[in-house]
């Protein structure tokens, strides 16, 4: 058995100039699944579900838990010299770290504190995600938003935690895709699945369909295609949507599917945001094989505007993405 953390340690020997700062880091948001993980195992007992009351910069309201997340795991981050500064789903602004030495971290984190929060209160699955990034700043200054507006190819790392049947944490530092599953009684995540990667092709399809009417064109035209029969292509595919990125995307990545959250007449920019849902993903789905895209072009290489953008997603086996992009350039808008 092989636990998160020495496999972290060992792994650092593939970072020529590794000063162990990443490894640090990565523990840190280690700790903070696991506090994450032990107050969902018991939120219905404690005065923890339900609405805050509070909304956060996008107009929506915050989950007490979400809350809890960002707190939990900003205090992790904070408690190490490595980071800087955070930006998180459930802040207005950027975080910068002061005093004891936070200006000298290298890294910034974006995150996700509890992603799916609508899914809280009914006891299904949620996740972590995070996003780490060099900062662009000099080191002993303040970080400042520019950190943050970094394209996604110049991730260092990036992962998510799945609270699930059981927990498991996921990342990629570029070098592949690996999954450590939670052992609640040892309280260590064990290496459970090494180099990840989708299979070659996939037949599952995840998309809220309640939007199909406000979908585009090529989106309404891949649904059909997905439904139809074609033994060559072993349709018709499974449709599976939880409405919880981390576990729609997990299932995906273990079994082979596409995940698409789509430009809709009502959010035109999509749902998911760039740099803490899309990023993150789009990274270890190309770590894993797969790919992902706003539509047209490739997630990472886009260049953020503003801290909260959000983007249309489409990410998983690549060969089916790549198939809802056809679509998109087929069929597109009727003027
Ligand atoms: P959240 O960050 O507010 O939780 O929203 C993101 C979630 C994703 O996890 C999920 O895939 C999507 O929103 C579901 O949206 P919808 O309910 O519109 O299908
Ligand atoms: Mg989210």
């Amino acid at each position: 058995m092989k636990t998160l953390g020495e496999f972290i340690v060992e792994k650092q020997h593939e970072f020529p100039h590794a000063t162990g700062e990443l490894t640090a880091l990565l523990s840190a948001i280690k700790l903070g699944a696991k506090i994450i993980h032990r107050d969902i195992n018991k939120a219905g007992l404690v005065d923890i579900l339900g609405t805050s009351g509070v909304s956060n910069v996008q107009g929506e309201v915050q989950m007490k838990l979400d809350l809890f997340a960002n707190e939990k795991l900003k205090a992790a981050l904070k408690a190490r010299g490595q980071v800087a500064g955070i930006a998180s789903e459930e802040e207005d602004e950027i975080v910068v770290f002061d005093g004891e030495g936070s200006e000298n971290g290298k890294y910034v984190v974006l995150m996700d504190p509890l992603d799916g929060s609508s899914n809280i209160d009914v006891n299904v699955s949620v996740g972590t995600i995070f996003s780490i990034y060099r900062r662009i700043t000099p080191v002993g200054t303040p970080v400042t938003e520019e950190d943050f507006l970094q394209p996604g190819s110049k991730q260092v790392a990036a992962g998510y935690v799945v609270y699930g049947s059981s927990t498991m944490l996921v990342y990629t530092t570029g070098c592949g895709v690996h999954a450590f599953t939670y052992d609640p009684s040892l309280g260590v995540f064990c290496l459970s699945h090494e180099s990840v990667h989708f299979p070659e092709s996939g037949q599952m399809y995840s998309i809220n369909e309640g939007n199909y009417i406000k979908f585009p064109n090529g989106v309404k035209k891949y649904i059909k295609y997905c439904q139809e029969m074609d033994e060559a292509t072993n349709r018709p595919y499974t449709s599976r949507y939880i409405g919880s990125l981390v576990s729609d995307f997990h299932r995906n990545l273990l079994k082979g599917g596409i995940y698409l959250y789509p430009s809709t007449a009502t959010h035109p920019e999509g749902k998911l945001r760039l740099a803490y849902e899309c990023n993150p993903m789009a990274f270890l789905a190309e770590q894993a094989g797969g790919k992902a895209s706003d539509g047209k072009n490739r997630i990472l290489d886009i260049v953020p505007q503003k801290l909260h953008q959000r983007s249309p997603f489409f990410v998983g086996t690549q060969s089916m993405v790549e198939d809802a992009e056809r679509f998109l350039r087929d069929y597109p808008e009727e003027q």
